[in-house]
Order: structure tokens, then sequence, then C-alpha cells
């Protein structure tokens, strides 16, 4: 059963397909069969910077939702407001204890996980417009990111594994949809997450649940394009 939307004006969620912020939520709606349609922003050529997006989001940033007259921008913002509108925070942990801490790691993930795996590590590797002004800063910003990103994991490893099959007790919630979502960001840069056993153990369950894999297919595309220019780069030299 979908879903029942209250409104003639079909919601509509602006993303870009590689996003961990915007992944988790179209992952979400998918699963709890939230009508959605999705319209693709080229971040890359600054699509989101054009006024009709700046109306939505003056940050400049997608995902953006609008449903009806109202419209939500920030990952965790919209998340929220899937589960409060349409699911009874389905996914969100079972007891009100669960459930404070669902709030806890996402937050911890879109502010400090995000920042560091991704704009700190993978992307400074990977894309030109998060370099710094010359090589060697960006080298260091990227061992930095490295060195913070490992204490991180040990925590998701020793504190939130060490006795729990998921990050939030006995179920998986959408606290581990979001954290496991922007670790797939390390697979552009090739990280091997086996260093950490119980964390590469609880990723591969967490990407086995449904519709993980229609969420992470432009992801996908995009990695075996990295390691297809990697051998021909290799064969090269
Ligand atoms: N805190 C925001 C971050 C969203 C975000 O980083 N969006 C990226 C998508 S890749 C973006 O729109 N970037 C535009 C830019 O960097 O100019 C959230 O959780 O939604």
């Amino acid at each position: 059963m979908s879903a029942e939307t209250d409104c003639k004006t079909p919601l509509r969620l602006h993303l870009v397909r590689v996003s961990p912020c915007c992944r988790m939520i179209w992952l979400y709606a998918l699963q709890h069969k939230i009508p959605c349609e999705l319209a693709d922003v080229n971040v890359f050529n600054g699509e989101h910077r054009e006024p009709k997006f700046v109306a939505m989001n003056p940050h400049e940033e997608v995902p953006i939702l609008t449903d009806g007259s109202t419209t939500v921008f920030g990952g965790i913002a919209i998340l929220r407001y899937f589960a409060q509108k349409y699911t009874d925070f389905a996914g969100w942990g079972k007891t009100s204890e669960d459930r404070y801490r669902v709030h806890s790691v996402l937050d911890w993930a879109s502010s400090k996980l995000l920042d560091v795996l991704g704009y700190k590590y993978v992307y400074p590797q990977l894309l030109e417009r998060y370099h710094l002004p010359n090589e060697a800063a960006t080298e260091e910003l990227v061992d930095k990111g490295l060195s913070e990103a490992s204490e991180l994991l040990e925590a998701l490893e020793n504190y939130y594994l060490g006795d729990n099959p998921f990050l939030c007790g006995s179920e998986l919630t959408v606290a581990d949809s979001y954290v496991a979502t922007i670790l797939c960001q390390a697979e552009w840069v090739d990280f091997d997450f086996k260093l950490w056993p119980r964390l590469w153990e609880w990723l591969t369950r967490v990407k086995g649940q449904e519709h993980w894999r229609e969420v992470h297919s432009t992801h996908d595309e995009f990695l075996q394009k990295l390691k297809k220019d990697h051998s021909i780069e290799s064969d090269s030299s």
C-alpha cells in the first residue's frame, strides 16, 4: 500500500544521485511507498544556483522536497518530514530510547561523518572543486581526513557495533542506511573496510536491504568508470 498524499501535485524530490544525503531519502521513499517524482539536478554545472532553486533553498544545495505548497530542504529535515507526515516514524527504532539514539546518529552522520569522510578524504582526491590552492595542502587535507575517518570507523566498530548487529540496537533503522550510504563514498577511492571486521559485516547486511541496489546504481556506474579509468592509466604507465 502507498502512503497517502493529500495533494493533487505529486511530491517532487530534487536530487543528485551520487550524493548520500539524497540517496538516503530516496531509499526511504521507495521503501515506504511514498509517491515521489525524482528531478535530477546537475550540481556539477551549477544548475542548483539557478533562481528557481535558490528560491527553494537559499543555501544552494540539494536535496529539496516539494509537497504541494510545502518546501523542505536538507537530507535529515526531509527524512523527518516523511516520517512525521507519512510513516509515523517507521524505521526510526521501536522504543523512544532507540528513537533518541537514531536522532543522535543521524545528526552525527550529517555533520561529522560526511564532512570528514566526504569533504576531507574522498572528494579532494577526485574532484577539482574540493582541491585546496596547492597540491601539498590538498594532500595534507586528505591525510588528515584519513586519520580522522579512521577514528570514526573505530567508534562504529567498537562502540556501536560492539554488542549490537545494527547501530541503534537489534533492528535496522534509518541511521544504518544513512551511515552506510555515506561510507559507500569511500568505495570511489578503493577504501578497505575489511580492516574493521564488524563494520564490514554490518555494511554487507545494510546493503542487502530492499531497493538499495536501485538507489545506488548511479554510484555503482561512477565506481565502474573510476576503475576503468584507473586500469587504463596503470596500463599506459
Ligand atoms: N547538509 C546538507 C548537505 C547537502 C549537500 O551537501 N548537498 C550537495 C549535494 S552533493 C550539494 O548540493 N552541493 C552543492 C554545491 O556543493 O555547490 C544536507 O544534509 O542535505
